[in-house]
Formats: C-alpha cells, structure tokens, sequence
C-alpha cells in the first residue's frame, strides 16, 4: 500500500506546489479527489479486494484521501496568498515619486506692468482709482476741452454706442480726470489704469482696444518742473538705471503748456541705436499742466489750483521695457508667450 501512497501523494505534492490559480487548482483538486479522480479509482477497488483486506484497505484509501484534501487545502491557501500579494502589487503606489507637474501660469505682462505702475505711483502718495470704459462724450470730451467741432476730436476716432450719441467707449484714460474732480476736494494725486477703444486697424503697434494709464496732480503753485521730475522718477523707477527726460512741445486740448514725452533710450543709453531710429530718445507719454479751462469745467478755480496730468500706452511701456516688437502677442494666448 506504500507504492499505492507514493504514487499518489508525491506527485499531488510536486503539482500543488505549480498552481497558479484557482482554475488550476479545480483541475488538481479533480485529478485526485474528483469523481473520476485517482482516488475514487481507488475506491471502486474496494469491493474488488478480499474480505479479510478489505477493512484495512479501505481505511488507508480513506486515510489517503484525507491526506490529499489536507494538501490541497494547503496549496489553495497558497495559491489565494499568492494572488492577493499580486494584487496588492499592483495598486501598490510609491508616494516617494514625483508628482505629475502641472503647468503653473503667469501674471499676464500688461497686469504686470500695470502692478508695477500702481507700485511705483503709490511710493510716490498717488491713489488708485478707476473708470467707465463707456462713457459720455462730455466726459471723454467736452470736459476736457474739446468741443464737438474740435478737430482734435477726429484724432481719436470713437465707436459710437448703438443709436446714442453721446455714449460711446472711452477713447482714452483722460475722463478719469474729470469724474475724479468733479468728486473731489483739491489737493489730489491720482492714477487710472485701464482699458481704452478706437477704431485703429490693428498692428505691430495698434490695437481697437487697449490699456493706458492717467495721472493727475492737482495742489497750489504746481509747475512743469514737478511734472518733469515726477516722470524721471517713474521712468527710473520703471525702467531701472537714471532715467533722462526730454518735454517737446506738442498739443492736447486738456493741457496748456502740452508736451510730447521722451525717455532716453534705454537699449543705446542714449547714443543711437535702431531702437530709438538713431536719435537717442523714444517716445513715451502725452503730457502737460491742466488746462485752466478743464479746472472750470469740473468747478476748480484755477487762479488758485493748478495741476499736471499725463497719459500713457500700457502696451507701449511694456513693450520697450520686455523689448516686445508686435503689440499683438499681447492678446494672442500663446504660452510660449506669456511664459516670458
Ligand atoms: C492720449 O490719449 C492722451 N489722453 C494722453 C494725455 C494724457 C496727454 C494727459 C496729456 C495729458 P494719445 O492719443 O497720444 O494721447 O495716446 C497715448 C498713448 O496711447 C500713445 O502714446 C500710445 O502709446 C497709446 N496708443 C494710442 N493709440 C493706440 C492704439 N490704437 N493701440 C495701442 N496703443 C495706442
């Protein structure tokens, strides 16, 4: 009975040790023990035997199958352990490797520029304020002293809202002055950045919408000296090293004297360069003293209150400062850009 055993047991013991499934393990299980299986061979072999050997062959048969379950059971408690340490495995997650990185954006360049302006003016004790980009033609200009025959109205040409007159999106950052006399006691200092509209062809330098900002400076005994000191420190402060500032005499209607702005160029210093076409100096902002005329009509008295007021391109500054040639890039979106 000892070879009966051996030639069951020891090759059940190699097998159970190579499963690697559950459906492996049904195969095996059946060879043995199944209905057809080596040991129910066995068993119909039972009665086959002689009387006297039977009890004693039929005990060991019985024995045998108990000792083939026992490895069986054995080997389908492996074979679980086994598939579950796979599974684990496999959600297993290493928390010690790098995240996905995710793309982090940029402050736009002209919100940028328009911090760094708030920045520098705020150093200098100048509030914040803002206004409507549509707006009355009063306000954009009637006010500031430019009538409706005014030739220079023609300069900025306007979008006119639907069936109004009067109301149109503000063609620069000027009527800022104007809402902000008209609400306030003098003295004042205040700049106004923000969106402006004409009805310019876009290009490498014009856009139908784009951001200026204003200054206003309204106290007693103001003079073009204040003016031109207060730009050489903006200047500096904005485009770094000492600034030079050059006033040409130019017109606006808001301003008498009024002045062409000219910064020194800040790619040559000054010597001449393609930047600056060869002069030394590039324009920058629209200046001058506020018009007596403009004091009247927001009710200031101009014998006693004078006052500066500026104006300048946003994109122009930002421009010249990231050395940017096409204005357009500004709108475009693409990331290669506003990764600068
Ligand atoms: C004005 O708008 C005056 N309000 C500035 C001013 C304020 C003068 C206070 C005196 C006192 P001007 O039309 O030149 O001025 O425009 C100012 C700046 O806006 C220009 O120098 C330019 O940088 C920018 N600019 C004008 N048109 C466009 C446009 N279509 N696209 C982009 N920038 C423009």
């Amino acid at each position: 009975m000892n070879d009966i055993r051996e030639r069951i047991i020891e090759p059940l013991k190699g097998e159970i040790d190579k499963i690697k499934n559950i459906q492996e393990f049904q195969v095996l299980k059946s060879k043995y023990v199944g209905k057809k299986g080596e040991i129910s061979k066995l068993m119909k072999e039972i009665g086959k035997i002689e009387p006297e050997k039977r009890k004693e062959f039929g005990a060991f048969v019985n024995n045998l199958k108990k000792e083939a379950e026992a490895i069986l059971e054995e080997g389908l408690e492996k074979v679980k352990q086994h598939l579950k340490e796979m599974e684990e495995k496999k959600s297993w997650v290493d928390i010690t490797l790098p995240g996905a990185k995710r793309k982090i954006g940029y402050e736009h360049i002209l919100k940028q520029t328009i911090r760094d302006v708030y920045e520098i003016f705020s150093s200098m004790g100048y509030k914040i304020v803002e206004g409507p980009e549509i707006e009355t033609t009063w306000h954009n200009f009637d006010a500031l002293n430019t009538p409706e025959w005014h030739p220079a109205r023609d300069m900025q040409d306007t979008f006119y809202i639907e069936g109004k007159d009067n109301i149109i999106l503000r063609t620069h950052t000027s009527p800022v002055q104007v809402r902000t006399m008209l609400n306030t006691e003098p003295p004042l200092a205040i700049i106004s950045p923000g969106r402006v509209y004409r009805k310019d062809e876009p290009d490498a330098t014009h856009s139908p919408a784009f951001n200026q900002f204003e200054g206003l400076y309204i106290d007693k005994n103001v003079t073009v000296g204040h003016l031109k000191a207060t730009l050489e420190q903006f200047l500096t402060m904005y485009f770094g090293g000492s600034r030079k500032v050059l006033l040409r005499p130019s017109y606006f209607p808001f301003v008498e004297p009024g002045y062409e702005v000219d910064v020194d160029c800040m790619f040559c210093g000054g010597k001449g360069c393609n930047v600056c076409k060869g002069t030394g100096w590039i324009e920058i902002l629209g200046a001058g003293l506020v018009h007596p005329n403009v004091l009247k009509n927001v009710g200031y008295d101009p014998e006693k209150w004078q006052g500066f007021a500026f104006g300048t391109g946003i994109e122009r500054i930002a421009m010249l400062k990231y050395g940017i040639s096409d204005m357009r890039e500004f709108y475009r979106n693409d990331m290669r850009f506003l990764g600068l």
